[in-house]
């Protein structure tokens, strides 16, 4: 197929035309439940893979540091009014190449080294960028990780004030990576002005439902919010952020010079046209499917007998704690995967295990909904992922249930594919 359509890589490279291929077929053939995958449209890829890659543009339209930024300078306004409307934000910086610089940027603004900062930690579903130990943000800032409720597993709105009120931080995160429920944006409000906080929302994971309208947003809540734009937004992989109009020019500054260098013009060519897809009135029932999808997953799931933490889901994924299977997280991450059926092992709140083989797996519905399935593909993979985790040694049943999974993955194309 790509011996067709992409004749030059093809005569140039045929052994990564291949590897693409392969990948394409892949990406056909199983169901991707990796939460924060998604499946970009083939207008995204088509501005991502264009000429605009071939320009540097350090700067910012009309304040550019190269001359012949005629065509620029406009992909990048586009990409920024469409945003403002999409978000309804009062600036937008579209340059940092992902979610991490993204958020390094907003250190960079508001913090200098060592000062007090709060995230959620990573075990209970926050990401490695709001202060996580291991990452340069929990080395070079005095990080107070806030944690969720042992029972709901939740996020506790007294600890956060307490540690809050206790450490005084520079900055405090809200927003996660593997958290099933609502953000209560207005109640981190609340705790950051009681302690004269910087409020910096990640809604890396739920920027697409947030502008679809099926979760709520922290814009003109939080002061800055940062995201990548390849998740439920289903853009290119890129960054973005958000922010009050009195904040633009330190978040602006902190992305470039700060941190980067020219930005890829491709990929913000890729987040306008993904922002234009948003702005149809079919992506409010694309986010709403993809809440509802979640929470037919869950309830099929619980149904069968797994352990959700919180007991179920709000968003677009769910973490499962696997204890109460006698399987961890790997095994059955890896099980599945040679059953057709993609995600990741996890981390539970509170987990035992280690990182690297814990106790849960995570999974969500963004990319199965963008190939158009709905509740009776849920229950078919609540059913599957029951068998798998019940015998992950049973390579017969694997082929059996990947089997059944690429019969029922060729009647639901997904967008982007070549197929
Ligand atoms: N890797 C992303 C995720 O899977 O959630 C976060 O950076």
């Amino acid at each position: 197929m790509t011996a067709e359509r992409d004749p030059a890589l093809q005569a140039s490279d045929p052994e990564i035309a291949k590897l693409i291929a392969d990948e394409n077929r892949r990406e056909h053939e199983t169901m991707r439940l990796i939460a924060s995958e998604n499946y970009a449209s083939r207008a995204v890829m088509e501005a991502t893979g264009s000429v605009l890659t071939n320009k540097y543009s350090e700067g910012y339209a009309k304040k550019r540091y190269y001359e012949g930024q005629q065509v620029i300078d406009q992909v990048e306004e586009l990409a920024i009014a469409r945003l403002k409307t999409l978000f309804g934000a009062e600036h937008v910086n579209v340059q940092p190449y992902s979610g991490s610089p993204a958020n390094l940027a907003v250190y960079l603004a508001f913090c200098k080294a060592g000062d007090p900062i709060m995230g959620l930690g990573l075990p209970a579903g926050g990401h490695l960028t709001h202060g996580w130990a291991v990452s340069i943000t929990g080395k070079y800032f005095k990080s107070v990780p806030y944690g969720v409720d042992a029972k709901t597993h939740r996020i506790d709105m007294d600890e956060v004030r307490k540690l809050a009120k206790e450490h005084k931080p520079k900055l405090l995160w809200c927003g996660t990576t593997a958290y099933p429920r609502t953000i209560d944006w207005k109640a981190f409000r609340e705790v950051a002005d009681e302690v004269g906080a910087v409020l910096a929302a990640d809604i890396a994971h739920i920027s697409g439902l947030v502008c679809g309208g099926a979760h709520p947003s922290p814009v003109g809540i939080a002061d800055v919010v940062t995201s990548t734009t390849h998740k439920t937004f289903r853009g290119p992989r890129g960054g973005m952020i958000f922010c009050k109009a009195q904040h633009a020019q330190a978040i602006d500054r902190a992305v470039f010079p700060g941190l980067q260098g020219g930005p890829h013009n491709h990929t913000t060519a890729g987040i306008a046209v993904a922002a234009n897809e948003a702005l149809q009135p079919s992506f409010k029932a694309y986010a709403k499917a993809i809440v509802d999808n979640a929470r037919s997953l869950a309830d099929e799931l619980t149904a069968r007998g797994f352990a959700l933490t919180t007991g179920g889901t709000d968003n677009h994924l769910m973490v499962i704690d696997l204890s109460n299977k006698n399987v961890s997280g790997k095994i059955a991450a890896q099980a599945l995967d040679r059953a057709g059926i993609v995600l990741n092992y996890n981390s539970v709140p509170f987990d035992p295990r280690k990182p690297f083989d814990p106790s849960g797996v995570r999974l969500g519905t963004p990319a199965v909904t963008s190939r158009g399935m709905g509740k009776d593909e849920m229950k078919k993979l609540a059913d599957w992922m029951d068998r798998v985790v019940t015998a992950p040694g049973d390579e017969a049943l694997l082929a059996k249930v990947a089997a059944e999974v690429r019969e029922v993955c060729a009647r639901f194309p997904a967008p982007g594919l070549r197929i």
